[in-house]
């Protein structure tokens, strides 16, 4: 393959493009959009495979923007490669509603693979859609090294992006377990926002990324100050067939081949102006007083594109009916793959009265989830602490088969909790797999941004958080969780289920896996009485004990602190006080349940909700009036019984405070 003039046109027609865009909105990133422009045309139109008329093709390779702010860099290729995407589109960019938001939308735009624009998230995230097709591939068409379940994933990534300490872990973790699907074309163009990048990061990348285990190529600009795509191309196709992941640094000048303007960070995030538009595109070629230019060429190339995803297809298509002749069985499990099979799961049973941390009910419910073929995951260095190293679920290495299998399913992440949860994105958003991820609850903090953006994609991944309150005891205030809890359910379309016991977390998976949207699953790390059967989780709260009169007070409570209420209750029973006790496990799922419903636990006596962590967002559950027992300070350093009686976590102040609520 080459890149000739022909291309180079359509190049300058996607820089046009994007001048253009980022002029009529009056905001936007245009200085990379318009130097990566034959990068992206050359992935686009000779090395990505992909189908314009079928952004979803499940033979497709991926591409994420992992500069997200370039987003112009994208769209001006979905459009000229024929996604349904339109010229129209291109000039409401960053308008309201629009189909071209200001970063790339995953489910928003066709064509666009993941949410990017957080720095870092989309190469950490890609490393985990590599993974995912490969490990497909490696379980399901063992035999062949060229199967056509094995794709390619393209990330282009800039300073910003590799300076990131999450990409630092993901690449550590991909170079480790030579996830050798991945090519990473990193913009070495020396800008960022405060100007010349060298003043804050000067580190030898193309160094630190080989002793990763990566292949690493550096590519020069030419004396004429243009990027070098032969050189990109040639390594681009070597790229495909090395044993390691690609890190291709590629040496560009932002905002070239602006005459005034190259190379300046101005550029990197402001309009360039009327008269420095004009005199970029007639360095590119173009004509100055013309706007949003498709010129005929244009049109052919779309045509070619859309002709070029249907013969790929037409490959991919006898590719796939060879492998299911070659493996007749094992194509069928791949197909049936889409299809979560939650009916021949049989839930371990835990008699009432037994006890067990629900870190520990959960291990015992994933020995049976691992029936699942699509289950897969593991921890960040807290495998058994987690309850996660489901015997069941053969651990995975990619590179030496004394530490786990390449097609293992439990992943050993190390110490890597952010990578993890990105890693996770990815592997949800390219393949039918159902990933976990687990650590201590206090480590969600560190997963943090990855938790959003799979909130914000709604990809069904769970994060399993062991150790949930002050109750993991002598470890102290650095691991004792507070605002945790909180902090996550703020998250918007995030679900936190905090199971009071082993059959509420039984239920919990369930629910998490029948809903395939993004969970977290908090677990204790001691103890809990089992006190509830077949216990209404799906529903989010439910009533776990009530008197035979109606109530006088309602007391909600989750996970450890539910079994302390129904004390409470009980002994208040005898003393003729109607208490009625909520088990809460997943407020947003009891918050989607009907008004009658809500009502029904909710209303006709004062309320109060205890639970082990902060008290803050209770409020709303209880209202003003009502009273809320949590721990609103840093833990301490303890016996868990002495911290739940220091933090008044206990049946007596529940009754005390039940009393004065009354
Ligand atoms: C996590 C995160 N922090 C900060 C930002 C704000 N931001 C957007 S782009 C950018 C840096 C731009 O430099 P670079 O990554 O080299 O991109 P280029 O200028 O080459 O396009 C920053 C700090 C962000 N998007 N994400």
């Amino acid at each position: 393959m080459a890149f000739t003039a022909a291309d180079q046109e359509i190049a300058n027609i996607a820089a046009g493009l994007a001048l253009d865009a980022v002029e009529a909105a009056g905001h936007g990133h245009p200085g990379t959009a318009v130097a990566l422009a034959p990068v992206a045309h050359l992935l686009f139109s000779q090395h990505l495979k992909h189908d314009p008329a079928d952004p979803a093709w499940s033979g497709r390779d991926r591409f994420v923007l992992s500069c997200g702010h370039a987003s112009m860099l994208l769209y001006a290729q979905l459009h000229l490669s024929g996604y349904q995407l339109t010229l129209d589109d291109l000039k409401h960019f960053r308008k309201a509603e629009s189909q071209t938001p200001g970063h790339p939308e995953y489910g928003h735009t066709p064509g666009v693979e993941m949410t990017t624009g957080p720095l870092g998230q989309g190469l950490a995230t890609a490393v985990g859609m590599a993974w995912a097709q490969q490990h497909l591939a490696r379980r399901y068409d063992p035999t062949e090294q060229n199967s056509p379940l094995l794709s390619h994933v393209y990330v282009i990534a800039s300073d910003g992006d590799l300076e990131e300490g999450v990409t630092s872990e993901a690449s550590s973790f991909a170079g480790l377990h030579q996830i050798n699907n991945l090519t990473v074309i990193y913009d070495d163009n020396q800008i960022s926002i405060d100007g010349d990048a060298r003043a804050s990061f000067n580190e030898d990348t193309a160094a630190r990324y080989r002793s990763y285990g990566w292949d690493c190529v550096q590519i020069e600009l030419l004396s004429t100050g243009a990027i070098d795509v032969t050189a990109l191309d040639l390594a681009l196709t070597k790229s495909r067939n090395s044993s390691k992941p690609t890190l291709i640094a590629l040496r560009s000048a932002i905002a070239y081949p602006s005459p005034n303007m190259t190379g300046m960070a101005a550029t990197h995030g402001s309009p360039m102006g009327s008269s420095e538009v004009a005199a970029t595109k007639s360095a590119l070629g173009l004509d100055p007083a013309l706007f949003f230019q498709i010129p005929e060429s244009a049109a052919k190339h779309q045509q070619q594109m859309i002709l070029r995803g249907t013969e790929l297809r037409a490959s991919y298509n006898a590719a796939m009916n060879n492998y299911q002749s070659r493996e007749p069985q094992l194509s069928k499990q791949f197909q049936n793959l889409s299809n979560l099979d939650l009916s021949s799961i049989q839930l371990p049973s835990f008699d009432q009265g037994s006890s067990l941390a629900t870190r520990k009910s959960s291990q015992q419910v994933l020995e049976e989830l691992a029936k699942l073929p699509q289950l897969v995951g593991g921890s960040a260095d807290l495998s058994e602490s987690n309850g996660v190293a489901a015997k069941s679920l053969e651990v995975f290495h990619g590179s030496d088969e004394t530490f786990g299998s390449p097609a293992g399913r439990r992943i050993l992440f190390g110490i890597r909790e952010h990578a993890m949860a990105a890693f996770n994105n990815g592997v949800a958003l390219a393949s039918p797999l159902r990933p976990f991820g687990a650590t201590f609850l206090i480590f969600s903090d560190y997963m943090r941004p990855s938790i959003r953006l799979a909130c914000l994609m709604q990809l069904p991944v769970v994060w399993v958080f062991s150790h949930d309150s002050i109750g993991l005891g002598e470890d102290g205030p650095t691991h004792q969780p507070v605002e945790q809890l909180w902090a996550l359910r703020a998250i918007p379309g995030n679900s936190l289920i905090r199971p009071a016991d082993a059959n509420e977390t039984a239920a919990a998976w369930i629910e998490i896996l029948r809903r395939a949207k993004p969970a977290a699953l908090v677990l204790s790390r001691q103890n809990l009485p089992t006190i509830t059967s077949n216990p209404d989780v799906a529903k989010g709260a439910y009533i776990a004990y009530e008197s035979n009169k109606s109530p006088q007070a309602i007391v909600i409570a989750t996970g450890s602190e539910l079994h302390l209420a129904i004390q409470a209750a009980s002994e208040l029973a005898e003393q003729d006080i109607a208490v009625r006790v909520v088990s809460a496990p997943c407020l947003e799922w009891f918050d989607e349940q009907d008004e009658a419903y809500r009502s029904l636990l909710l209303t006709g006596a004062p309320k109060i909700a205890i639970e082990a962590g902060s008290a803050i967002g209770w409020y709303k559950y209880v209202g003003t009036d009502g009273k809320v027992i949590g721990v609103d300070d840093f833990g301490a350093s303890a016996a868990p019984n002495y911290l739940f009686e220091k933090f008044g976590i206990t049946t007596a102040n529940l009754i005390k405070q039940i009393k004065e609520l009354i």
